[in-house]
């Protein structure tokens, strides 16, 4: 079966961004309010600069593939609006002569793409790397996530997301470590509480430090980065495969969220944890409710992955996110016409993306577990990958039914 693709292009400055996502299947009820909902969320945390909170107010624009607000099984396009175009309507046109007082940008910022990109395509305006390379393109990347969640969400699967570090300051009890022994009501209250942080984090007083760490970055011209974790809750058994190597579950996952600007790391699990541990500790053992019928597990340091296969588990990822390389107290550099030392500096930047980052995680890793659901149940319409999944694991493979430790992916189906 075929699964998802899905496309982004546009510019930081330029008119607008562009998403276009195939193989949806028709027949889908989606929620215009909730791609609005998912866009909101990516602008609003703390540390984030006065572009995204105050200039851009994000909202993706149907073009195509929607009708009634049902899909119809032909590609999807939307459209973002850049507010900010309007200031740079001369500077990025797209026809007709550069104007006379344009200003080109010579000196690259160290850990961005601009030296490397303007050497690649040889271009002596590292505007035109920036302007590709930027973080703005990933406004695109949620609206499309949010199409994907709404197919994962009506066959029960969840995805949220925390931030678990912003540079010295540590979530030491994240949600993700403790899904085995949380009641799916204090869960809810959990996932409500991190909505309302403005670092994304779950606890308050963690919450709280994590602030006081930002504001002392931007007081001293500095940025910050840290780590987040993403978790897909009621996953079916069989996403992924290992049979190639470009099949498996967690390959796919980390390439995606590394593709998110900034990324360094992605673990699926325990992840580098696992490092210092003996096997026996670390692998999740097998256990059979005669009852239900049903295997179980009372640990899940695999985050849910077991040879790139999903195991019915939480799947549970962390990534690292690095500083923000735009600097307003600048690093040394070099301006590439006249090879002269030299430094970049900035009127406005981010200080910290971290909570936007998780946002934006959560969205990929939908992406990913989206194209794999259509592969292994896919068919072309909503009711026919139903009756796959039906078919799939209730009836020939019933003995294989999974017992998920918080709460059952069938949920979803009833409506
Ligand atoms: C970004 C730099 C900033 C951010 C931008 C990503 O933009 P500017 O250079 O215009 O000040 O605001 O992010 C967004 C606009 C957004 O919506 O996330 C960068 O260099 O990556």
């Amino acid at each position: 079966m075929s699964g998802i693709t899905w496309r982004t292009a546009g510019e930081s400055h330029g008119k607008g961004l562009i998403g276009v996502i195939e193989g949806i299947p028709a027949g889908l009820y989606i929620s215009e309010q909730a791609i609005q909902h998912e866009l909101k969320r990516r602008q609003k945390g703390y540390g984030r600069g006065e572009r995204t909170q105050q200039i851009e107010k994000d909202h993706a624009e149907f073009i195509s593939g929607i009708r009634f607000g049902q899909t119809i099984g032909s590609p999807i396009c939307l459209y973002i609006e850049n507010k900010d175009w309007v200031n740079w309507s001369e500077k990025m046109a797209i026809f007709g002569s550069p104007p006379a007082n344009l200003e080109t940008v010579t000196v690259p910022r160290p850990g961005h793409a601009d030296l490397p990109g303007s050497l690649k395509y040889h271009h002596l305006d590292i505007r035109n790397v920036i302007e590709r390379a930027s973080a703005r393109e990933t406004a695109t990347r949620v609206a499309l996530g949010a199409i994907a969640k709404q197919l994962l969400g009506y066959f029960g699967i969840r995805i949220f997301s925390e931030v678990i570090q912003i540079v010295k300051v540590k979530h030491l009890n994240p949600v993700y470590k403790k899904l085995h022994e949380i009641s799916n009501n204090d869960l809810e209250k959990y996932l409500e509480q991190i909505e309302k942080s403005s670092v994304h984090c779950g606890d308050d007083s963690v919450s709280q430090k994590m602030i006081e760490a930002i504001d002392t970055a931007k007081e001293r011209g500095d940025t910050v980065g840290g780590r987040l974790s993403v978790v897909a809750l009621h996953i079916p058994i069989g996403l992924g495969s290992y049979s190639q190597w470009d099949q498996r579950l967690d390959g796919l996952l980390a390439q995606t969220v590394m593709s998110i600007p900034a990324m360094k790391t992605v673990e699926i699990g325990d992840g580098q944890e696992l490092a210092n541990k003996y096997g026996s500790a670390v692998h999740d053992e097998i256990f059979w409710d005669r009852q239900s019928a049903k295997y179980f597990r009372t640990t899940n340091h695999a985050g849910g992955i077991e040879g790139g296969v999903s195991n019915g588990e939480p799947i549970i990822l962390t990534a690292t996110m690095k500083p923000i390389p735009t600097l307003m107290k600048p690093l040394k550099s070099v301006n590439i016409q006249q090879k002269t030392p030299d430094k970049r500096i900035k009127k406005r930047s981010d200080v910290c993306s971290l909570p936007s980052a998780a946002i934006i995680a959560e969205a990929m890793v939908a992406l990913v577990l989206v194209d794999q659901l259509c592969r292994k149940f896919g068919g072309d319409s909503i009711g026919e990958i139903k009756e796959n999944m039906e078919n799939v694991l209730y009836d020939r493979q019933v003995d294989i039914l999974q017992t998920f430790s918080l709460g059952d992916w069938r949920l979803g189906l009833t409506d």
